[in-house]
Formats: C-alpha cells, sequence, structure tokens
C-alpha cells in the first residue's frame, strides 16, 4: 500500500520487503548480515520488521515490532558501488547517527521506486 501526499502534509507510507543489511554502526564497521526485511517508510522515519510471512511473531500476527529504525533526516542515499555488495540493485543509506545500510532487492523496479522515495523523503524533511 502507499499513498502520496506531496506538499500536503499529510501522513504518507510506503511499504515492502526489502533485503537490509547495516554494514555501519555509530560509525563503526559491522559485519553484514544481510535479512529480508518488511520495511516500512513513515514520515521521516524508516522502519524494518521482521519479513511478513517469516513466521514467529508471538501473537501471530501480519506485523511484528519494528526491529530498527532510522530517522532519514539529515541522511544520505547513493547507489552503492561495487566494492560495496557484489549484489545488484543496492541502495546505500548513509544516517546522520552514523548508521549505514544496505537496501536491496532482485526487482530493480521495485528498488528504483524506494530509491526515489527515500530521496524524496530526505530533500522533504529538513534537518533542524
Ligand atoms: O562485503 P562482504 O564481506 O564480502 O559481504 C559478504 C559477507 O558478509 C557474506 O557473509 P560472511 O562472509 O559473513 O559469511 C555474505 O554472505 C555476503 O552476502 C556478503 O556480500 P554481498 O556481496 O552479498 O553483500
Amino acid at each position: 500500500g502507499e499513498t502520496h501526499s506531496k506538499g500536503t502534509g499529510e501522513p504518507s507510507e510506503k511499504c515492502g520487503v526489502l533485503n537490509v543489511t547495516k554494514i555501519t554502526e555509530h560509525g563503526k564497521k559491522v559485519r553484514k548480515n544481510w535479512t529480508s526485511s518488511w520495511t516500512v517508510l513513515r514520515g521521516s522515519l524508516l522502519l524494518f520488521t521482521k519479513s511478513q510471512g517469516g513466521g514467529t511473531s508471538w501473537f501471530g500476527g501480519i506485523q511484528s515490532k519494528p526491529e530498527f529504525t532510522v530517522d532519514l533526516r539529515g541522511g544520505s542515499i547513493e547507489w552503492a558501488s561495487k566494492d560495496k555488495s557484489s549484489k545488484k540493485h543496492v541502495i546505500e543509506l548513509k544516517t546522520r547517527q552514523g548508521t549505514e545500510l544496505l537496501i536491496q532487492s532482485e526487482n530493480d523496479s521495485f528498488v528504483n521506486d524506494w530509491y526515489r522515495a527515500l530521496t524524496d523523503t530526505i530533500s522533504t524533511h529538513a534537518w533542524e
């Protein structure tokens, strides 16, 4: 589900399953751990939960509690260079908090949509 509300100030949300790994945390390199993650873009926040149907949510529910959230304000994204990953269609996201993530899907148009949505979010949500 996706709703667009450019310029209206209304909340918008984008969701989907993406492969995600941290590569840096608080400015320090961490070991990659690619995980399929149900990803929600809500305002300036990007929330990751265990992938839907991944199965082990204690309430058997569709969407579990976010495991990890990043604030996109003041962050930057670019297409990851070849040395960052051997995978195709990899977005590199750097946050203001010193976390770097790689975000990937085999579906290139899907990743392109996310790239655009994240870029829009970063440019419309200023860092105060
Ligand atoms: O950047 P790296 O270290 O080559 O990343 C790969 C490794 O993390 C590898 O796991 P271990 O070396 O911890 O067993 C992963 O399985 C690969 O997926 C990582 O590389 P890609 O190119 O897939 O991002």
